[in-house]
């Protein structure tokens, strides 16, 4: 694949949720490798070390069951800044810290896209729609409600307007396996594309994705890919603290990675959810930095050993 500058930025986000542990996220994936392995395909990469939430206020009509809502929305502000910024360098990862990080990562960089007239794309990859609104979500975790925020919906008092809303049709959600009522009944209302478990068991995982890239491809859209760690079957990606079982193989992953490398469209990236407290010596960190290797072009061989033609789903 071309060379490209990647600017990791460290976001250690542990307000998104109550149990602790994210903020050694970034670190994690520093000591496992990940520039010396980014490196190693002949990328440019810039360590812009961790950022720091903005200082924020709780806005008085957040529900009170909501966890540590200030600190979110800081993050959320410092994050959006920083991903706008960044995607005029290069090709953003972001380190986390748990899935509240997005909230910023995304709405910045739909906000530069917007600004090059191009749609921007979101591939979640997820066992978890988190499309919660502050009002919606049962738990008070806001780690579950980035689509729901960069989505447009309303309820995010305090937090930054989102000026560029990803349209629902170009976000396509695979992995999912734990829906909450409360999110199921709007998510199959909206035109967010998703494959659960069971549809990826049928069909494979290369059908719905290849599908979605060529859709992103013909648009000449910007992808931003968000990769939280429970997209992983919790057997080989233990550390992480919402393990739902039956996820997705390390095969599987690669493949999704793989296909991400060929089609040459992500341009943004977050790695969400790793909580370093829970890994068995760095196991699920390397898991991390070897599929993102995959997604920037880590192979086998330099090409296909055999070709196949992936139909588009129905
Ligand atoms: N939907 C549940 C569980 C959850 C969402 N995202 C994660 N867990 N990681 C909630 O709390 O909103
Ligand atoms: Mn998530
Ligand atoms: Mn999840």
């Amino acid at each position: 694949m071309t060379e490209q500058t990647c600017i990791l930025i460290g976001a250690p986000v542990d307000s998104g949720k109550e149990r602790r542990g994210c903020l050694m996220g970034p670190d994690a994936y520093r000591v496992a490798g990940l520039t010396e392995a980014l490196e190693g395909l002949g990328h440019h990469v810039q360590d812009a070390g961790n950022l720091r939430p903005r200082p924020a206020v709780t806005p008085g009509e957040m529900p009170n069951h909501v966890h540590e809502p200030a600190e979110t929305i800081g993050w959320t502000e410092a994050l959006a800044g920083a991903a706008e910024a960044a995607m005029q360098e290069g090709l953003p990862i972001f380190l986390g810290g748990d899935h509240s990080l997005s909230l910023g990562s995304v709405a910045g960089v739909a906000m530069d896209a917007a600004r090059r007239d191009r749609p921007q794309f979101v591939l979640w990859l997820d066992a978890h729609s988190d499309y919660h609104t502050p009002q919606s979500t049962a738990s008070g975790n806001l780690h579950g409600t980035p689509l729901g925020y960069v989505t447009g919906r309303d309820g995010f008092h305090g937090f930054p307007e989102v000026k560029a809303p990803v349209p629902e049709e170009n976000i396509c959600i695979l992995g999912l396996r734990s829906v909450d009522a409360a999110e199921r009944e709007v998510l199959q209302a909206s035109r967010i594309r998703y494959a659960d478990m069971r549809a990826i068991d049928e069909a494979g995982i290369a059908r719905p994705l290849a599908a979605f890239l060529e859709d992103v491809a013909k648009a000449g859209g910007a992808l931003h890919v968000s990769l939280d760690v429970d997209f992983l079957d919790p057997s080989f990606a233990p550390a992480v603290g919402t393990t739902v079982p039956g996820g997705a193989t390390i095969r599987e992953a690669h493949l999704v990675m793989e296909m991400i490398c060929d089609s040459g469209l992500m341009t943004s990236l977050d790695l969400v959810e790793l909580n370093p407290f829970l890994d068995d010596r760095g196991r699920t960190a390397q898991v991390m930095v070897d599929l993102t290797a995959s997604a920037l072009g880590r192979r086998v061989f330099d090409r296909p050993t055999h070709s196949f033609a992936y139909e588009r789903a129905a």
